[in-house]
């Protein structure tokens, strides 16, 4: 990786603005190396931002965000309209923990800007994102905290232990608590945050509540199931929801073989049932969503229905299916 370290610092070295993005639903892992890399960026006395979606879905990002506070690191975080601001020409965007246009908070972004450099661990798909100035897609990484840390390392760059243990818990995060991706190098990046000052009582706080989130969530998508050849549906039980809970499942549903669309369906008020649907672009889901009265993007919509059942909703999407 040596090699890729010294590209990314010349090319850094070019620009005087840039700016960090990583997916939507924002988690511990593209935060992490979000911060990690602005530190590395800073280091090269060049302005740097990170671009942060309006609405954080995730527990643990909300919690790490307040933490930077109460440590007071003071990190330049941009909304839509900041970034809009931004010379298109001149500044450089930055694509860490993803390689799709699709799970970009803000896709327009990415063509905004003239210069882009992508970095991501997850294994290389067709449509894959093109940065004008460097792709590194390794999927042998277990994280991107993994890539940045070694990054930090190859500089001899420290971070503070907030940040430190922020991407340990990142880390631990896409390595299922270190059971998958797993190798030496993870674990050697682990040793090397933990000298930084990562702290195991801060990294367990800020991922107590997610995992248990996280589980439930399991629980639901074991009881998906295929409604035809490309489209699968999970229900959820009589419990309420966040809108969020549903696009969750809905998009790690997409995950599976065959699945082209995904559904979920659950309660997200006393009166009030919700339905997400995402679907990978060859199923327009935003038509189905809009005839149950809701609407969004042809792979990425939602309904939402007064004084109805889960079972009710569910017959009419299957109605519509048929
Ligand atoms: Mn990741």
């Amino acid at each position: 990786m040596k090699r890729v370290f010294e590209k990314l610092t010349t090319i850094i070295e070019q620009y005087d603005e840039i700016i960090i993005s990583g997916h939507k639903n924002l988690d511990l892992d593209a935060l992490g190396s979000s911060l990690g890399l602005y530190r590395i960026i800073q280091s090269k006395k060049k302005k740097v931002s990170i671009y942060l979606e309006d609405n954080i879905s995730n527990t643990s990002v909300f919690k790490a965000l307040e933490k930077l506070k109460l440590y007071h690191i003071k990190i330049d975080f941009v909304d839509e309209h900041q970034v809009k601001e931004k010379d298109s020409e001149k500044t450089l965007y930055i694509v860490i923990d993803t390689h799709n246009l699709k799970l970009l908070d803000q896709p327009w972004m990415f063509s905004y800007f003239k210069h882009q450099v992508v970095l991501d661990h997850h294994i290389k798909m067709v449509d894959s994102l093109v940065g004008s100035d460097l792709t590194y897609i390794n999927s042998r990484l277990s994280s991107m905290v993994e890539f940045v840390t070694m990054y930090l390392h190859h500089l001899n760059i420290n971070v503070s232990p907030i940040v430190g243990t922020i991407m340990l818990a990142g880390m631990e995060i896409d390595t299922n608590s270190y059971n998958i991706k797993t190798t030496e190098q993870t674990y050697q990046v682990g040793a090397y945050l933990m000298r930084m000052g990562a702290n195991n009582i801060d990294k367990k706080n800020l991922l107590q509540e997610s995992m248990e989130v996280y589980k439930r969530r399991q629980d639901f998508i074991k009881t998906s199931y295929m409604i035809n050849e490309n489209m699968a549906l999970c229900t959820l039980n009589d419990e309420i929801f966040q809108k969020g809970d549903l696009a969750q499942i809905a998009d790690e549903l997409l995950q599976f073989d065959n699945v082209e669309a995904a559904f979920a369906i659950g309660k997200i008020g006393p009166n009030e049932i919700g339905i997400s649907a995402r679907s990978v672009g060859t199923i327009n889901v935003q038509k189905m969503m809009t005839e149950l009265g809701g609407g969004g993007h042809k792979s990425d919509a939602a309904a939402q229905i007064q004084n109805a059942t889960i079972n009710q909703i569910k017959e009419k999407l299957l109605e519509m299916i048929n």
